[in-house]
Formats: structure tokens, C-alpha cells, sequence
């Protein structure tokens, strides 16, 4: 672990730009990232901040095949709606950029060049997989098939989501390719490969022996799993129309590989980024003393800490990552989240039914984040954390501070008399919070972290509770002055310490404190304590940082005026949150629906096939349960030319008192068949309603007896 660098790169997976991003996005990448990212900017770091658009691979193409829209246009819809909901939610990000854009295309091809230059790759003629009615190679998310690892049977052909294995497509058993459902067939291709297997032992000391035991042990333990199953050459290139071609001759339409030029958009980010500001890209790549770290979800570990740090390798001139802190999964009320089931909260649709309360689900999802294990994000925890922790806690301390500072000094910040033992106590407990909240972020506990933040309000609470102001005022207005003066530095301290993780309610706060820019007044009157070991007398902020909360004496000196109170956060109805739930349902109905209209239809008989089934009326003249069977009724059925015995899977749908009486169809000529020791002359024609209950085809039509033949 790199100790006390000179500058920071922090960034956050490339979203795929074929959809929308929801909550489990949020919450597995961007969040923490962004709660580190400002952490960094508020302890004076330098920090490069990245992210950007993943706009090529065949999830793209499959997209725009199925909105019968141009990969172009695809990009183009889902970039924008992602940036904005980037912004919407507050993700600081110095740069976001796309990949399909020129300093990109630019940044991939020659580094790909350069590698081919060197000699890094090697070229082989291979036999690929082959849609011979789509008259294409098949490769990525293209084919399916089953992992040869975990027996996943809806692993993508570069690879298993299930277990995170990287493949080759043609290690699938069974493969099936997604734009036709056909078998490919083999034929053969040019491509490059890269060859991890001649990287094994630089990952191996690199990770395995470097980075033991600050790496996350999901990480770790996923890199140590591969290393040891041996690395393989892997294809950087296909056979694709939508991509970046590849720029050496004899590879005419070729693409790179999506995840050849991805990371790389990481770089060609920061170039754009670095371009606007005026500063020099290379060392925030390339200098030994700068952190470089990832954020990333867990089916991203492989290429975020085998394949890209193979390709830096190979280049020579790149740092390696400091670490590449990977989130596992997050759930929505029990179930996976997925975009093809519409099963998500999506943010722009959050944001209208909750709006300007962004931080709420930050806050949520940061207090279930699925830092070690996958974790479930339910609408009464999101209302739970609302209202027992935001409202209960944060909100009302500040309310109570700002309101008694209005109504005893019309807003300004009183002149201390003595500090007691506990005004001295809760001052140093205050001030060692900056040091606590970021032991955790630098774990990237961010969950800790902010049990830690409340923690801090929990303080300023308690003060106020125990100390009693609104009783104390009467008898000893003197003293009040000290406890509000108290009360206003810890209120202080939370508006600087909850910025990572409450950007909104932090600039929120800092207004009703009049905090930013810091007046004049208070620059000048600012004191620092000298006997605090973060001696820094000379500095006194124009805005305070992270760690002036451990070491100013005054963060809000006497004399400050703050404004007035406002309300940083409100209750969140039982109603607000059964609307959420109800949707989700309605999207679970919706779902069920749409299964059944996409039962595809059996194959086609013939005439004879159909004419050879006796069906006729009847009607159900006894029942009775069949023992020791849940699902079974024993009934009698007068079928028009006999009474014969039926055994029917229905017991789970009616009594048997419900169904005598029933006029119902039956299948007649079906051979016999002994179910537990009854045999079963025919069956009853049924079908099923969308919640899964069974409905009898009732021929009740006047006039239509029983034996009546349906044809
Ligand atoms: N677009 C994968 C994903 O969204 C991918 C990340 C790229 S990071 C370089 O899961
Ligand atoms: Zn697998």
C-alpha cells in the first residue's frame, strides 16, 4: 500500500450505455467511489476523479438490434440519461468522457499498436464460434452456453457471471448464439492475443504476495482462484461492425475487443480531462507516487486485476492499481436486480417520485452496501434510515442548534464562558471523529464510515439532551451561552465531515450556517490551538477542510451570524413507500404477464394428429382427496358414455366439495395411467389464470349434455 502519495486517480467502472442506471450501479460503485473521491478533495489531496461512457462491445449492438435503432443512436440516448443521473445524484466526477469519442479511439489504437509494435501479442489463426444464418462470428455476449467451471448455464461467451471466470467463447459447453438461437458452427479467424499465461508470475507477486492483506479478501481470494486454474491467451480482438478498428493491416473488419479498450478509457479520460485543465495526464498514470484505484463491481475483478494490469504491464510505462476495492452485489426486496425484468429502482424515476432527496438514497445505500457480502436494498429500511436516522438524529440536532441560536442571540454565535469537564470532553470527542470517519473510508468501509458520522450527531444529541439549554436559559443564561457555542462547533463539524457521503445536505447546512465562503470575520478571528498536534497555525481556510475540525479552536467564532433554520430532512410517510412496493408488485404482475404471452407455441401438427383425441363434455359427480398426495383429487367423472375414475392435479386449487357438480371437458382416449395406486381413465381440461389458480373449461352451454364430442 502506497503510504502518503502526491496525487490520487480514483476511478469508477464505464457504465455500458445500453440502459439506464439504478440503484445497485449507485451503490456498488459510484457512491463509494464518490464518497472517497470528496474525502481526498476535502483532506487538500489532488485527486483525478474519472469515468466515463462504455459505449462499444456487443451489448451495445444487441441493443440497438432490439430497439431496431443504430448503435449510434443507442450510445447517444444512454449517455445522456446516465450523465445526467450522474449529476442528479451528486457524483463528483472530474471528468466524464465516452469512448466513443476521438481522444479515445486515438488512446486505444495506439496503445494497441504499441504492443503490437513491441511484440507483445501473438497472432494465430483459431477456429471461432460461427452464426451461419446470422453469417457471423459470435463472440462475448453474443453466445451462451454453460460454464465449464460452475455449470452456469447462461454464461456469456467471454464470461460467467455467475462465478466470475473469464472465457473463451469456445470453452462453453453447449453454446447457442442469442441473435438466432442456433448452434454455431467453427470456422476459422485471424485475431491477437494477449498472453496472460506469461504474466502469471509478475500477478502473482505482485497480488498475491503484495497485496495479502490489504486488498479485499473477495478480490484477493477471486485473483488467487484464477491464478491458480492458469491463465490462458486471450483474443483483444473480433470479428464485429461496432467498435474500434483495429489499426494494423490484414485486419479489416476487426474490432478491438470492448474490454481491450475500456480501461483504457480510463486513460484517455483523464488525457481529456487533464487537456481542459491544463495539466499533464502522464504522471497521474505513471508516476510511482501517485494511488491509482479502481471502483468496481464484482463481476468486473478479472479484468480490472488480470487482463488490464497484463495490458499496463506490457506497455511498460503505467503504474499498477493500489488496490481495486470491489463491491459485491446489491438485491431489491429479495430479488436480483435486472434490467430485462424492469426490476430496479431507475434514479431518474426515483428522483420524481423523492425529489431533491438524492441524499436519502445515498445515505441508504450507503448504510447497506454490499462491501463483503451481497446485501438487499428494501423500501422500509430505505424509510427506516430516513426516518429513525436522518430525521431522528442528524436533522433534529441541527434543527434544535440553529433554532435555540435564533431565539436566544437572533443567530449569533455566543461569547463562551468556562468550559465544564463534559464541554471539554465533547470537544475532544468531536474532534477526533475527522481522524476515526477516516480510518474507515481509507478501508473502504464506507458503511463503518458512516455509522461513525452518526455517530458524531448522536454526540451533538446527547450533548443538547443531557445539558437541557431550553431549561437552563431561565436560571443560568450565561452557561447557555457555552452549551450553544458547543452545540454550533459540532454542527459545524457535521457540515464539513458529511459532505462525502451528504453532498446536498452538507451545502444545505453550510448555508443555514453561513458557512461558505468563510466572512472575513471568521478567517481573522479563526484560532488554532496550539497544543493540538496538527499544528498549522499559519493556515487559516477559506473553507474549512477535513482535518481543521480536529485542530481549530473556534470553527464558528463568536460573533458569526448563522441563518435561519430549515429543514435538512422529512419524514417519510407509510404511504410514500407502500406506492414503491406497490410498483415493484405491478412490475412482478406486469413480468408474469408477459411470460405467458411469450410461451412459444408448440410445434406444428397435422390434422390427423388433432382429430385423433376423443375430447367431450362431462361432469364431475364425486371427489375425494387422495391420501398422502397434497395435489391429487380421485373424482368421478360422468363422461356421457360412462362414469369413470379421473385423477386430477387440482387439490391445491379446489376442495372436493367445490367440484362436484362441475361441468367440465375431458380428454377420453388417453391410455390409462396408474397414479399411486388409482387408475386414471382420461384428464380434465384446465388452464391457469396469471396469480397460478386453475380454472375448469366449462362447457356450460344450454342444451349441451354430457358426451357431447368437441371438435
Ligand atoms: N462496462 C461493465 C459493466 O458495466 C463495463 C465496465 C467497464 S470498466 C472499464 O459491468
Ligand atoms: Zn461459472
Amino acid at each position: 500500500m502506497l503510504q502518503d502519495p502526491k496525487r490520487y486517480t480514483v476511478t469508477a467502472a464505464l457504465p455500458y450505455t445500453n440502459g439506464p442506471i439504478h440503484i445497485g450501479h449507485l451503490a456498488g460503485v459510484y457512491v463509494p467511489a464518490d464518497i472517497y473521491s470528496r474525502y481526498l478533495r476535502l483532506q487538500g489531496r489532488d485527486v483525478a476523479f474519472i469515468c466515463g461512457s462504455d459505449e462499444h462491445g456487443v451489448a451495445i449492438s444487441m441493443k440497438a438490434k432490439k430497439e431496431g435503432i443504430t448503435p449510434q443512436q443507442v450510445i447517444d440516448k444512454y449517455h445522456s440519461i446516465i450523465k445526467s443521473s450522474f449529476q442528479d445524484f451528486g457524483i463528483s466526477f472530474d471528468n466524464y468522457s465516452r469512448t466513443s469519442a476521438k481522444i479515445h479511439h486515438d488512446t486505444a489504437s495506439e496503445f494497441f499498436k504499441k504492443l503490437y509494435n513491441d511484440g507483445k501479442f501473438i497472432e494465430e489463426v483459431t477456429e471461432q464460434l460461427y452464426d451461419e444464418k446470422a453469417e457471423q462470428f459470435l463472440a462475448d455476449r453474443f453466445v451462451t452456453g454453460t460454464c465449464p467451471k460452475c455449470g452456469n448455464e447462461s454464461a456469456y461467451g467471454d464470461q460467467c457471471e455467475n462465478c466470475g471466470t473469464s472465457l473463451n467463447a469456445t470453452d462453453l459447453i453447449n453454446p447457442k448464439s442469442t441473435i438466432t438461437g442456433t448452434t454455431p458452427t467453427l470456422k476459422s479467424t485471424k485475431h491477437w492475443f494477449l498472453p496472460l499465461d506469461q504474466y502469471d508470475a509478475f500477478l502473482r507477486e505482485w497480488i498475491l504476495e503484495g497485496h495479502k492483506n490489504d486488498w479485499k479478501p473477495n478480490v484477493y481470494g477471486q485473483v488467487k482462484s484464477w491464478l491458480e486454474d492458469g491463465l490462458k491467451p486471450r483474443a483483444v480482438t473480433r470479428d464485429l461492425d461496432w467498435g474500434i478498428p483495429v489499426p494494423v493491416e490484414g485486419a479489416e473488419g476487426k474490432v478491438l475487443y470492448v474490454w481491450f479498450d475500456a480501461p483504457i478509457g480510463y486513460i484517455s479520460s483523464t488525457k481529456e480531462w487533464a487537456e481542459r485543465e491544463g495539466k499533464d495526464w502522464e504522471p497521474y498514470w505513471k508516476s510511482d507516487d501517485t494511488k491509482l484505484l479502481h471502483f468496481i463491481g464484482k463481476d468486473n475483478i478479472v479484468f480490472h486485476c488480470v487482463i488490464f494490469p497484463a495490458m499496463l504491464k506490457a506497455e511498460g510505462s503505467y503504474i499498477m492499481p493500489d488496490n481495486v476495492p470491489a463491491n459485491e452485489f446489491l438485491n431489491l426486496e429479495g430479488n436480483k436486480l435486472s434490467t430485462s425484468k424492469n426490476w430496479a429502482v431507475w434514479l431518474n424515476e426515483y428522483l420524481e417520485d423523492f425529489p431533491g432527496q438524492q441524499d436519502v438514497l445515498r445515505y441508504s445505500l450507503t448504510a447497506t452496501a454490499p462491501e463483503t457480502k451481497d446485501n438487499d436494498f428494501t423500501w422500509k429500511d430505505f424509510q427506516a434510515r430516513n426516518n429513525n436516522e436522518l430525521v431522528a438524529i442528524f436533522g433534529n440536532f441541527i434543527n434544535r442548534v440553529v433554532v435555540l441560536t435564533n431565539k436566544y442571540y437572533n443567530g449569533e454565535v455566543p461569547v463562551p464562558n468556562d468550559f465544564t469537564d463534559v464541554d471539554n470532553a465533547t470537544l475532544t470527542e468531536m474532534r477526533a471523529y475527522p481522524a476515526v470517519i477516516a480510518s474507515s473510508i481509507e478501508r473502504y468501509r464506507f458503511r463503518e464510515a458512516l455509522v461513525e458520522l452518526m455517530n458524531l450527531a448522536r454526540l451533538g444529541n446527547k450533548y443538547l439532551a443531557d445539558e437541557e439549554p431550553w431549561k437552563m436559559i431561565k436560571e443560568n443564561p450565561e452557561r447557555v451561552k457555552t452549551q450553544m457555542f458547543v452545540a454550533l462547533q459540532i454542527a459545524t463539524s457535521l457540515a464539513v465531515l458529511s459532505e462525502p457521503f451528504l453532498p446536498f445536505t452538507a451545502a444545505k447546512l453550510k448555508d443555514i450556517l453561513k458557512l461558505d465562503p468563510r466572512p472575513e470575520a471568521v478567517i481573522a478571528m479563526g484560532v488554532v490551538d496550539e497544543t493540538l498536534s496538527f499544528n498549522d497555525a499559519a493556515r487559516t481556510p477559506q473553507t474549512l477542510g477535513w482535518n481543521d475540525i480536529a485542530v481549530t479552536q473556534n470553527l464558528l467564532v463568536p460573533g458569526h451570524v448563522i441563518g435561519q433554520a430549515e429543514l435538512l430532512f422529512a419524514k417519510i410517510e407509510d404511504e410514500t413507500i407502500q406506492k414503491q412496493v406497490d410498483k415493484l408488485e405491478a412490475t412482478k404482475t406486469a413480468n408474469k404477464a408477459e411470460n405467458k404471452v411469450v410461451t412459444p407455441q408448440k410445434d406444428l401438427i397435422q390434422y390427423d394428429d388433432f382429430a385423433k383425441m376423443d375430447i367431450r363434455t362431462g361432469t364431475i359427480i364425486e371427489a375425494e382427496k387422495m391420501p398422502k398426495a397434497n395435489k391429487l383429487l380421485v373424482l368421478k367423472v360422468d363422461t356421457g358414455i360412462d362414469v369413470r375414475t379421473i385423477v386430477s392435479g387440482i387439490a391445491e386449487s379446489f376442495t372436493p366439495q367445490e367440484v362436484v357438480g362441475k361441468r367440465v371437458t375431458v380428454l377420453v382416449n388417453l391410455a390409462p395411467r396408474n397414479l399411486r395406486g388409482v387408475e386414471s381413465q382420461g384428464m380434465i381440461l384446465m388452464t391457469q389464470q396469471p396469480d397460478g389458480k386453475l380454472v375448469f373449461l366449462n362447457p356450460d352451454v344450454e342444451g349441451v349434455g354430457n358426451g357431447e364430442v368437441i371438435s
